[in-house]
């Protein structure tokens, strides 16, 4: 894993470097000034050359993105980012994620060819949208059914389950109040869900990256409510969305480093930890 980053890293850095420097045009353009033998002009590099790197760890944030990625068939590498080891505060990652989260990605192949970064993962699925044409309709109409649906979960199913999952799993003691204000506002946001899900088979129509978006979290809340009493539709499309193999791949990835690390009692105490009571940084 350690290796895979420190690869990354200077990859990155290769990346940046090359973004920040292009080659001057006039030297571009420069023969040489004697003959010598032409060589063949080097194949044009295919897209597998130059993968996306996905900074990830397994959660709901991360799914999506990784979820999206083996949609679009994009070669891509996964770069863990050990959010309990507090691998999201190393200045390589704060530089194209300055606020400290995961996912985001590097692409090498950005608009005008040159590379890109991108943080915030509703930021990055309408990125990829947009690279690929795929599941972002461009008609206006379609793309703003499902901006509303992907900003729905940005601000609200993600964080309410989120918040939901912290006081019913980490932060039981005295708090009564705000288990109960997240865990009622999950199920009133599953039931918004539910309504929109009995009239359309995808949350905006067609199934796009507000799906994508909400999946993972979905499954988060399942934990919380018997969707299948309360909210069949929402059952319905969880499992039908569960059973696609390029969501059944984006979801599996990295599981492993998450199950290592939720198996040993000494880095889980680590990660709560890095995890609660941060503050800003100088
Ligand atoms: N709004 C952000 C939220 C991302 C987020 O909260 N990521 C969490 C994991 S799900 C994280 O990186 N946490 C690290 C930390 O809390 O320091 C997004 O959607 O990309």
């Amino acid at each position: 894993m350690a290796k895979a980053k420190a690869a990354a890293s200077r990859r990155l850095k290769t990346v940046r470097k090359a973004a920040a420097k292009p080659a001057p045009k006039s030297k571009q353009a420069s023969k040489p000034k004697t003959a010598v033998k032409a060589k063949p002009p080097a194949p044009p590099k295919s897209r597998t050359d130059r993968p996306i790197q996905l900074y990830y760890w397994p959660t709901p944030n991360g799914w999506k993105i990784s979820i999206m990625l083996e949609e679009c068939a994009l070669p891509y590498v996964m770069v863990p980012v050990n959010i309990g080891k507090g691998e999201q505060f190393e200045p390589e990652f704060l530089a194209i994620s300055p606020n400290n989260r995961m996912p985001a990605i590097v692409d090498p192949a950005g608009p005008g060819g040159k590379p890109i970064s991108v943080f915030e993962s509703g930021a990055i699925l309408q990125y990829l949208g947009r690279k690929t044409g795929k599941f972002y309709p461009r008609d206006e109409r379609a793309r703003v059914a499902v901006e509303e649906w992907l900003f729905w979960q940005m601000a609200g199913l993600g964080p309410m389950t989120g918040q939901a999952n912290h006081f019913l799993n980490y932060a039981r003691e005295g708090n009564d109040y705000a288990r109960k204000r997240y865990v009622d506002e999950v199920h009133r946001l599953l039931g918004v869900m539910n309504k929109r899900l009995a009239s359309y088979d995808y949350l905006a129509g067609d199934y796009s990256i507000a799906d994508m978006a909400c999946w993972g979290w979905v499954i988060g809340a399942s934990r919380m409510h018997d969707i299948g009493a309360e909210f069949p539709h929402v059952k319905a499309w969880r499992d039908e969305i569960g059973k696609r193999p390029a969501v059944e791949r984006g979801f599996a990835l990295g599981r492993a480093l998450r199950e290592q690390q939720n198996a040993d009692p000494k880095a889980q105490e680590e990660a709560r930890r890095v995890l609660f009571g941060q503050r800003a940084r100088t």
